[in-house]
């Protein structure tokens, strides 16, 4: 009884395989027949590394005994035979846990402890750090053994209140969010602060992340957590309970942590196993679960088809029976279908858009140099057919008017280099605003504002004004991309005109759509900003946390507009050489031909003929290109209209890939 949302992702799994053995065939084409520039080589490098290793992480919030674990298991984890990741009464998870696969860390369990808060580096940082995490083992042969270790995020032990205090877990002025105090006066604290499970699971490695929460004030309590990991998930499972419904508790978590518009966010109502009762009729307890996701969608103001209705346990335990019953009574493969459909077609469409745009633009650079080749053979063979019948005399005049073309042609050196220096020039003026020294110092000015008081509402406005200027770099960048392409376009027209070159400058580049990014970005911090957890930010330990995480995250979104441009500048720069390197290539075979001709008149026609011959490969290698694009686009936009059954998708993209 494989689930469903497994072999969904099996397929895409299988169709990343295909696209990315097609794009494969396209760079070794490239490279084999010597078309292949750096920033084209580099392009195919980052779309391949994108298709085979891009990770989908999903996250499931919610207060504490919802049953996230316990649906993770039932979701994901039923091939195990067992359950995995613990799930029980009362408070179980007691940190955040991250499923995934990494073939370069070794298997098993990995668990930051709880002091490492005290510091001031941020999450993203401890994660390259190996030393600072404890390790445990996993057994893949011994589930059981597994689940023994897995047990680990459980732990919790006792400490003073004050240490409590300063790891975030009390607040004196917040009673009522504070955890129970024993007759010693000790708190119960987790002992660990993150865990990471890294496992070969075929799931996770196909790129799945799954992250598990603790419940309560944990999430708000860690910013890497609400900042980073939350806001960056591809899909958020919100779970309530349907035997508590809505509780004041659950509203807080979801507005706190989950109404940012971007997200795409699942709310299930578990546990309606729970709602059975022997003196209703079936009918009767349906109508009541009906209800009681209508009563849910209008607390949370989302439309009713978007609450699904569903029991974890029932699911788990009916998969681990083999149970088909069970699992239809638990509902949840409607939930896994909607998951599925609402993450894996948009995941499936933003990789097979960037790899067939991506390709398409290689294509039509390819085509622009098979062009410019073709037009210098078609000159040429003019030239030899001209010769025909004529004297040696004849063959000298035209020995010399190549040798004073290819002078009058290396005019364009120096107009070559001065154009490089003004681009080169250009280009570092335009990256100077995006390096992240430069976002330091701006992160900086919002720290020297705040100065130690991160009260909210100066904290809110402050870094509004950031976002503002981070704006207004990435405008500023958008300015001089544009400059930079009119330099070349006027630059190109001259040295067509002038040189006989066919430089054509691709349209300009768009980083404006960043900005979406940064948007983003701020909506998270300013809803962090504002909502209840703003207080631990008055923390010392946690400002440093904060402002670390955010030159994180800001700092991706301006290495991408670096990159992109630094991309886009290459394969202009990869264009003039390219020609350049082909005219003077051409000049050195015609002076060659005509000397042979000289000596032995015989030899013009086997000239022609390899000209012509040469001419017919690059025929050929633009067909091959074309076959090779379409092949690619034809993978990687798979069968179109109606999506059809996972598995018959897959054994499509499998034999695709043979083909
Ligand atoms: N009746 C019933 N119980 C369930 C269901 N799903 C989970 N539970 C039980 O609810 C309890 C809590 O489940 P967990 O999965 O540990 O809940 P959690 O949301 O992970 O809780 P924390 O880890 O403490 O944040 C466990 O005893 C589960 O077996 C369900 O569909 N029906
Ligand atoms: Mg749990």
């Amino acid at each position: 009884m494989k689930p469903t949302f497994a072999s969904n992702l099996d397929a895409l799994g299988q169709w990343r395989v295909a696209t990315d053995a097609k794009l494969a065939s396209l760079a070794r084409f490239a490279r084999e027949h010597d078309l292949l520039d750096d920033s084209s080589a580099e392009w195919f490098e980052a779309m391949r590394h994108r298709l085979s290793g891009e990770k989908l992480m999903v996250a499931f919030v919610a207060e504490f005994s919802r049953g996230k674990s316990e649906l993770i298991n039932a979701i994901f984890f039923s091939d195990k035979g067992r359950r995995m990741m613990p799930a029980s009464a009362g408070r179980t998870t007691m940190c955040p846990v991250e499923l995934g696969y990494d073939a370069e860390d070794p298997i098993g369990l990995t668990l930051l402890p709880i002091e490492t808060r005290l510091q001031a580096t941020s999450l993203a940082e401890l994660r390259t750090q190996p030393q600072a995490w404890t390790m445990i083992q996993l057994d893949l042969s011994n589930p059981e053994g597994m689940a023994a270790a897995l047990a680990e995020v459980m732990r919790t032990r006792l400490v003073p209140k004050e240490e409590a205090q300063r790891l975030g877990f009390w607040d004196d002025e917040r009673q009522e969010d504070n955890p129970p105090i024993n007759a010693e006066g000790q708190v119960e604290i987790p002992v660990w602060r993150h865990a990471r499970i890294n496992l070969p699971h075929p799931l996770l490695k196909r790129g799945l992340v799954v992250l598990d929460t603790p419940g309560l004030n944990a999430i708000g309590t860690e910013p890497e957590l609400t900042l980073g990991l939350l806001p960056q998930a591809h899909a958020t499972v919100f779970i309530l309970g349907a035997d508590t419904g809505v509780t004041k508790s659950d509203l807080s978590i979801w507005r706190d942590h989950l109404s940012g518009p971007a997200l795409a966010r699942y709310v299930a109502l578990n546990k309606i196993d729970s709602l059975v009762d022997p003196l209703s009729t079936p009918e009767q307890v349906q109508q009541t679960i009906q209800r009681q996701c209508e009563s849910v969608a209008q607390t949370l103001e989302i439309p009713t088809e978007h609450v699904f209705p569903i029991s974890a346990r029932q699911a788990l335990a009916a998969r681990l029976n083999g149970d088909a019953q069970g699992l239809a009574t638990s509902r949840l493969e409607a939930f896994e279908t909607a998951l599925s459909d609402g993450l894996l077609p948009k995941r499936r469409d933003n990789l097979a858009n960037a790899a067939i745009g991506g390709a398409k633009q290689f294509q039509s650079q390819l085509t622009r140099r098979f062009t410019e080749m073709r037009r210098l053979y078609a000159d040429q063979l003019l030239e030899l057919r001209g010769l025909r019948g004529k004297s040696s005399g004849k063959v000298q005049l035209m020995l010399q008017r190549v040798q004073a073309e290819a002078a009058e042609f290396e005019q364009c050196t120096a107009r070559l280099a001065a154009m490089r220096s003004v681009h080169a020039r250009m280009l570092k003026d335009a990256l100077a605003e995006l390096s992240s020294e430069r976002l330091r110092q701006e992160v900086d000015v919002l720290q020297q504002v705040l100065g130690g008081s991160w009260l909210p509402l100066g904290a809110k406005k402050a870094f509004v004004d950031l976002c503002a200027r981070l704006r207004a770099l990435i405008e500023q960048a958008q300015q001089r991309s544009e400059e930079i392409h009119s330099m070349l376009v006027a630059s190109f027209a001259k040295l067509n005109a002038e040189f006989g070159f066919s430089l054509v400058a691709d349209v300009p580049l768009d980083v404006r759509k960043y900005a979406d990014d940064l948007n983003l970005i701020e909506r998270n911090y300013v809803q962090y900003l504002g909502l209840s957890q703003a207080f631990r930010l008055a923390q010392p330990g946690f400002q440093e946390q904060f402002r670390r995480m955010l030159i994180s995250r800001l700092r991706v979104v301006f290495e991408t507009v670096s990159n992109d441009i630094e991309l886009w500048n290459k394969t202009a720069s990869a264009q003039v050489d390219g020609q350049l390197r082909e005219r003077r290539r051409n000049f050195k075979r015609r002076y060659e031909t005509l000397d042979r001709i000289q000596s032995a008149s015989s030899e013009l026609d086997t000239r022609l003929q390899e000209v012509q011959a040469q001419d017919e490969r690059i025929l050929q290698l633009q067909t091959r290109l074309g076959a090779l694009v379409d092949e690619l686009v034809h993978v990687a936009q798979g069968p179109s209209g109606e999506p059809e059954h996972p598995g018959v998708a897959a054994m499509k993209a499998i034999s695709l890939d043979l083909t």
